[in-house]
């Protein structure tokens, strides 16, 4: 039986096809910088934004058209493994991703809710042998549930902060029994709400033991998953503490962990932070812990998090210029933590979404790579910087200049000259690149 009778196996088809069900830039084989597409993009399906939530806002309910929900408890989560697989397999998507409540419900006690999560495991670790499909990464769910209102591993509270241990326990677990290449901390709630009943020192100091013992269990078990940690800046909450790159490299420095994690960015959660998609990659890029991908997009005129699929075809390609340059993600890819819009209700919305977003990235991806093969940004910035690779500014950089020096320098040079930026005339040149490919 299927979930999506009405959509065929998407396949290639090149720009000219007008076919709504089949990809116009995505061509999985294709060589591009020396390396396959598929290799490069490594897409993941995000399982809560595809198969578990329908489509509520503050202001109605769901609105999404899932054949699925007809199921309720743990039937329900059985058939979402199915339906899952299905959109997996026809979209040619080779990892998924989730949080431990996406795919199976919560019961009475935590016993009882591991026991279900068992099962559904080992459905889903059935169909990932049947299908070749792979989990680029897992989470724990650590913000739904109202025991965690005051946060889980910043929380005040140490029985809650034991649960979530806990959580995290079962969650490697999980991730060894299905492969994981990764293993993903998203703060959720570990942030604040005022300052006025919060003791910020000892909540990030318990936060980093947290993952101190994640590291020291993953290693017990013999888990070796790349550990990712996803900035996000505000919401849930007001303030959260792996703000944005920057701070989160400042805290993994702090508490000696920076050799263990890697950054898992998020396009929407850039610019909560105020930066663009690119900002974020460079700044993990530069530290050595660009890790891998939430992609997705915001709106300009909202100030939240509306995670849309991307489509946005200059963030694509400035998204996969810095990836490029990163010499690729690694155990890292490109998951799209991207929701359908609630009036895009039909389950072939589904596929239209992720066949925009593939599309997109695989565009972005082409562009990039001839931006860099013919050194485009590479010439412009080198000539930008010529003066610090001879004279005064080659002593500057090998360290010899001193303030007197520069002083003496400085005082008989008058005419200083200074050269345009050029950034007009970049950006046409990007433009007849995206154009032209
Ligand atoms: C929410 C986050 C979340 C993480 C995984 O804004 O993006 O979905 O990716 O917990
Ligand atoms: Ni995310
Ligand atoms: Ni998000």
């Amino acid at each position: 039986m299927s979930y999506f009778p009405n959509v065929p196996q998407i396949e290639y088809e090149g720009a000219r096809s007008n076919n709504e069900f089949a990809f116009k830039h995505y061509e999985p084989e294709r060589i591009v910088a020396g390396k396959t597409m598929k290799e490069h993009l490594r897409f993941a399906v995000a399982y809560w934004h595809t198969l578990t939530t329908g489509g509520a806002d503050p202001f109605g309910t769901g609105t999404a058209i899932r054949s699925w929900d007809r199921f309720t408890g743990m039937d329900l989560a059985k058939a979402r493994v199915e339906a899952a697989f299905e959109l997996i397999v026809k979209l040619k998507v080779p990892y998924f991703c989730f949080h431990d409540r996406d795919i199976a419900p919560e019961g009475d006690t935590l016993r009882e809710t591991n026991r279900n999560l068992d099962t559904i495991v080992a459905l889903i670790k059935e169909h990932m042998k049947s299908t070749g499909v792979k989990l680029l990464w897992n989470t724990a769910n650590m913000f739904t549930h109202p025991r965690f209102v005051h946060g889980a591993g910043t929380t005040n509270n140490a029985d809650v902060y034991a649960y979530a241990a806990a959580q995290i326990k079962k969650g490697l677990e999980v991730g060894k029994e299905l492969g994981a290449e990764n293993y993903v901390f998203w703060g959720g709630r570990e942030g604040y709400e005022t300052l006025l009943n919060t003791d910020m020192a000892l909540e990030l100091d318990n936060l980093a033991r947290l993952y101190r013992m994640a590291i020291d269990y993953a290693d017990e078990i013999g888990f070796d998953a790349q550990f990712l940690i996803e900035p996000k800046p505000k919401e849930p909450t007001k303030h959260q503490y792996d703000f944005d790159a920057a701070t989160t490299i400042a805290f993994l420095q702090h508490y000696g962990l920076k050799d263990r994690f890697k950054l898992n960015l998020e396009a929407n959660h850039a610019t909560l932070a105020g930066h663009t998609f690119e900002h974020e990659l460079r700044v993990a890029r530069m530290h050595g812990l660009l890790g891998s991908l939430d992609a997705n997009q915001g709106d300009m005129l909202l100030g939240w998090d509306t995670d849309e699929f991307p489509t946005d075809l200059y963030a694509t390609t400035l998204t996969m210029y810095e990836v490029l340059q990163n010499g690729g993600l690694g155990k890292g890819g490109i998951n799209f933590d991207a929701k359908v819009r609630r009036a895009s209700f039909e389950p072939e919305d589904l596929f239209h979404a992720h066949i925009a977003g593939m599309d997109a990235y695989a565009k972005g991806l082409k562009v990039a790579a001839r931006l860099i093969e013919d050194r485009v940004f590479e010439n412009a910035i080198e000539r930008r910087y010529a003066s610090f690779r001879e004279g005064i500014g080659k002593e500057i950089v090998e360290g010899k200049a001193t303030l007197a020096a520069l002083e003496r320098y400085a005082l008989q040079n008058d005419a200083i000259v200074n050269a345009s930026g050029r950034q007009e005339r970049l950006k046409a040149v990007l433009n007849d690149y995206l154009l032209s490919e």
